[in-house]
């Protein structure tokens, strides 16, 4: 094939990613879990091209020399499978709005290693296409299975993500800030490993709690899964800002979130809070009690337009 288009969708974080064991092959310093949501999908076409280097255009515009960067050395990994040497032209489009706040890398490596692993004619599985998607960045791993998505921690060939069982979800995305953030999640986890005191016990803590939200996800108990989310982001938090110089993701507005989220347990509807590297917050329901979450974080947190996600699906290519 000389050209293949992908789609996949962004996902998000019940148990968190933070910290790698090893740079170089994106291995993880925890195993995390996420649900892949059906909004916002990326979708990218890699073709094989006669040109000198490789191209890329994002979003209708020809990316920076750093994007382009980081996407010519995952291409060189998928050539080197691939044992093929030319150059491709990249075109993907993202369709989270600007205004979402949610990180585009997840779905948008996971569609380049799925359309790059069809152009180049690599045949994988998965699991190898999740391992490869790793290889771009840690979260794509979890957008190639659909659906919650298991991360698992290891060695290159046991760093793998697969679905597993569990009951029905949905999330409620909270913006409120579309601002760029003000340090990477790469930076970030790089300072929080050589200066956060947390970061030992971040490990052993966290695949603590990922054992236990595998349990709970098997045993469909939607309300472990939200303690266990919520906790879990929150001590991702805290180790972050013990960071030197400290990290801060979240804002006074996050908090009126996180406030709001527990205001709604306190009168019966439960609904429990997490917030990645920036300060907007997504709310983990049930699909049936979504839209009351997203009325009361209209009302009570003054959030304008919270998006409503459901599980969505994995990585799949698509005719160009
Ligand atoms: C997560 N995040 O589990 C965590 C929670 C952000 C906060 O995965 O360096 O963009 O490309 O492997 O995948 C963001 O990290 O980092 C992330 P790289 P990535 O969703």
């Amino acid at each position: 094939m000389t050209s293949a288009t992908a789609i996949a969708h962004p996902n998000i974080a019940l148990i968190k990613y933070w910290g790698k064991a090893d740079e170089t092959l994106s291995l993880p310093a925890t195993g995390s879990l996420s649900m892949t949501l059906d909004v916002f999908p990326t979708r990218t076409t890699v073709t094989v091209d006669d040109t000198a280097r490789d191209t890329l255009q994002l979003n209708g515009r020809a990316a920076t020399e750093g994007e382009l960067a980081r996407v010519t050395k995952f291409l060189d990994l998928v050539r080197e499978l691939a044992g093929d040497t030319r150059p491709a032209a990249v075109v993907s489009e993202n369709t989270v709005p600007t205004g979402a706040g949610l990180a585009s890398s997840a779905s948008g490596f996971a569609a380049l290693a799925t359309a790059a692993a069809a152009t180049y004619g690599l045949d994988l599985d998965t699991r190898d296409l999740s391992r490869l998607a790793r290889r771009g960045s840690g979260s794509a791993s979890r957008s190639i299975p659909g659906g919650v998505a298991i991360w698992h921690a290891g060695d290159d060939a046991a760093s793998f993500s697969e679905t597993v069982a569990a009951p029905p979800l949905a999330m409620v995305i909270a913006t409120v800030d579309a601002g760029e953030k003000p340090i990477s999640s790469r930076e970030a986890m790089r300072r929080t490993i050589a200066t956060s005191p947390f970061f030992p016990a971040w490990i052993p803590s966290t695949a603590a709690s990922l054992e236990l939200m595998v349990a709970a996800c098997a045993a469909g108990d939607v309300t472990r899964i939200g303690e266990l989310t919520e906790s879990n982001a929150l001590r991702m938090h805290a180790v972050i800002q013990g960071s030197e110089p400290p990290i801060r993701y979240l804002t006074a507005a996050s908090t009126r979130v996180f406030d709001a989220v527990a205001g709604m347990r306190a009168h019966g509807l439960e609904a429990y809070a997490t917030a990645d590297a920036g300060p907007n917050v997504v709310v983990l329901t049930r699909p049936e009690d979504a839209a009351a979450v997203a009325a009361t974080l209209t009302a009570e947190a003054g959030i304008a337009e919270p998006v409503i996600a459901l599980p969505g699906p994995g990585a799949y290519l698509v005719d160009g």
